[in-house]
């Protein structure tokens, strides 16, 4: 069974991972859009437009289950998506983790994309889910293009930004854009120690599951990764190199 995962860049390798790591055999469809991103900063009838457009392609070369490993993409278009593919094509959205932050922290700040920030989406979570928690959003400016670009320094410049703009007394950091786990470390030596962070990549990957094996239809595969472009393949790198990529972020050192 191919599983198409759609990000604007390496965002969507956090899920894919945990996807790997859970059920290997799975055919995976990596679309990553080098010449849209950043997504966070377009107007929403942009980001549906190309969201919807990406995952019809995906549909068409086969994919029968979609996942949009991005908080900007599912606050402002799953519900385009879910309408676009009927009833028939599973598609599984990523919203930032505030309920589980909210559980464990009295005081959370969720860094996310300005578009994810300021979604109706978010502040519905946070009435919803806040708990009697103080919860505030911070918007990291140029960080998932940073992360795309492997850019260290301006990662650095970006997550030192957003953590001078997060209350000191936070108990609890949501990275509520897919991109941020990529470079965890860096966020955690610019915060004060012992803050906690929440990232959706597992719980995404695991509800993908739930889905697949709701559809009732055999899903083994043969653990292929093919890597696309806006839904049109054969444009990047093949997939070893963009894992590398994530791989080499991970490991950098600060
Ligand atoms: N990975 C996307 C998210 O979770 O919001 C970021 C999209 C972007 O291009 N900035």
């Amino acid at each position: 069974m191919i599983v198409a995962l759609i990000d604007s860049g390496l965002g969507l390798l956090p899920t894919s991972a945990w996807l790997r790591r859970l059920r290997p055999d799975l055919d995976l469809m990596l679309s990553t859009d080098p010449d849209g991103a950043p997504w966070g900063p377009k107007s929403p009838d942009w980001v549906i437009d190309r969201v919807v457009t990406t995952a019809r392609r995906a549909v068409d070369r086969g994919a029968e289950v979609v996942v949009l490993p991005c908080n900007t993409a599912s606050v402002t278009a799953l519900e385009h998506v879910r309408a676009d593919l009927g009833p028939s094509v599973p598609v599984v959205g990523t919203v930032p983790a505030v309920k589980p932050a909210a559980a464990a922290c009295d005081s959370v700040a969720i860094w996310a994309t300005a578009a994810t920030t300021a979604s109706r989406y978010q502040a519905n979570l946070i009435e919803q889910f806040a708990n009697g928690s103080e919860v505030v959003g911070v918007a990291c400016h140029g960080l998932a293009d940073a992360i795309d670009a492997g850019d260290r320094v301006a990662v650095a410049a970006a997550v030192a930004s957003a953590a001078e703009r997060t209350p000191r007394d936070v108990q609890g950091v949501v990275l509520g854009c897919t991109h941020y786990p990529l470079v965890a470390d860096t966020i955690t030596e610019h915060l004060p120690a012992g803050v906690r962070l929440f990232d959706s990549a597992e719980a995404v990957a695991r509800q993908t599951l739930r889905r697949i094996d709701a559809l009732g239809r055999p899903a083994s595969g043969s653990g292929r990764v093919e890597v696309f472009r806006s839904g049109v393949p054969g444009e990047l790198p093949p997939a070893a190199t963009v894992f590398a990529a994530g791989r080499a972020l991970l490991a950098a050192p600060g």
